[in-house]
């Protein structure tokens, strides 16, 4: 027996955390999983994520750190960012971002000082909290001038667009999304931040795997600057990522290190790195184009069964709800599904007359079900079983029935990343 088969394992050193991990593992394998967020990493993923990497410490970028004994984190930094700038075509990318929040941060300090004024898509439209949303420190320490979605079809209002940034001048304009099911004409943006000299960052968490593998437009060589988490529809760890112009490279990797963070999370560098040769490959091509499919044939569906859509379908990975033609609030509906099995975010909608706490809409998303191998069938099934139980929420033997029914089927597809 060697040294590390001597050591106790987690079961023996912690049995409670290790029970909550296997019931977190029972969850993500019986239930639905919809949140358009949310993924399951490879087996090889969460190897590399969950190694010895975690006892490094690296401050710095490869040749220049802090500490010594980086001749393998450097290599691994190197591979991680080589990989990604080919796969995205990009001139460079920073890895080092704990996840797509700090990412953004960086952004702001890369380009603006204190109460410059900046733009992006306000929350309740589909914008992000960092776009300069007024409860986070992004529209605190930021004049936020947030634009929005047209009221006849939900789709970015670029006449707003271009109007405020006309009075405003934002030294720094966002273009990126977390709950809009269209594809985002970045074009569109570059045009009007030329007309204003703003700064045009793209933040792509979203959709990252579905611009590597070409299903939708890339940013890239567009914007001056792409943040992404690094955990959605990309499939790897959770973590940050920044693309850039080569001649803000300096200005971005100064912004992360030493301006917001010390050391890198050297096992999520590794894990992004693997993420990032898995995405390289055709299958990866494959998967990312039956999200889209996927989402299309649910939406379709959904339609069909009565559902309010908004935009009235989707280009992408996400599909927003408005229940309320259904006379049932987001929340009391996404309660129902998770009990019977299906779990989706509520939200809100635009223009949503209810609190953010308790909206509207119901968000869902086919990347996690489409890496377990789901397709057409199993989308209509999943439309017929959403409408059974939005239609009774209140019903628990219903509910009981559908998560037992959801349960047979997900033994059918098992998720990648989980033992049998
Ligand atoms: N929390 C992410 C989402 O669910 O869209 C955004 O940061």
């Amino acid at each position: 027996m060697n040294e590390s088969n001597r050591e106790p394992t987690l079961s023996v050193v912690d049995p409670t955390i290790a029970q909550l991990i296997a019931d977190e593992e029972r969850r993500e394998t019986v239930k639905l999983r919809l949140i358009p967020s949310e993924n399951y990493v490879s087996r090889a993923v969460l190897e590399a994520s969950g190694s010895v990497l975690t006892n490094k410490y690296s401050e710095g970028y490869a040749n220049k750190r802090y500490y010594e004994g980086q001749q393998i984190v450097d290599e691994i930094e190197n591979l991680a960012c080589s990989r990604l700038c080919e796969l995205f075509g990009a001139d460079h990318v920073n890895v080092q971002p704990y996840s797509g929040s700090p990412a953004n941060l960086a952004v702001y300090f890369a380009f603006c000082q204190p109460h410059d004024p900046i733009m992006g898509l306000g929350l309740p439209a589909g914008g992000h909290l960092t776009h300069g949303w007024n409860v986070s420190i992004t529209g605190k320490y930021f004049q936020s001038h947030a634009y929005g979605v047209r009221k006849e079809d939900h789709r970015i209002d670029f006449a707003e667009v271009r109007a405020l940034a006309k009075e405003h001048k934002p030294k720094l304009m966002w273009c990126g999304t977390t709950a809009y099911p269209r594809i985002l004409e970045f074009d569109k943006f570059r045009e009007i931040a030329d007309e204003v000299g703003a700064v045009l960052a793209a933040d792509i968490a979203h959709i990252s795997g579905l611009v590597a593998a070409g299903v939708h437009p890339s940013p890239i060589g567009i914007a001056d600057v792409v943040t992404s988490t690094t955990h959605k529809t990309f499939r790897g760890p959770r973590g940050g990522m920044i693309f850039c112009k080569k001649e803000h490279a300096k200005a971005i990797n100064r912004a992360v290190f030493p301006g917001l963070q010390g050391g890198p999370h050297n096992h999520v560098t590794a894990g992004i790195a693997v993420a990032a040769k898995e995405a390289s490959m055709p299958e990866f091509k494959t998967y990312a184009q039956n999200v889209v499919d996927n989402a299309k044939v649910l939406a379709e569906a959904l339609a069909g069964k009565g559902f309010d859509l908004v935009t009235g379908g989707t280009d992408n990975h996400l599909i927003l709800l408005d229940l309320t033609p259904k006379n049932v609030p987001g929340k009391v509906a996404a309660q129902a599904l998770d009990k019977a099995g299906i779990v989706g975010n509520y939200n809100s909608v635009p223009f949503d007359p209810r609190k953010p706490f308790d909206p509207s809409g119901l968000r869902i998303g086919t990347p996690a079900i489409t890496s377990r191998g789901m397709g057409k069938d199993e989308m209509l099934k999943l439309a017929d079983w959403m409408d059974r139980v939005v239609a009774a929420p209140d019903d628990d033997a219903l509910l009981t029935q559908v998560a037992r029914e959801v349960e047979e089927l997900c033994r059918s597809f098992p998720p990648p990343g989980i033992p049998a």
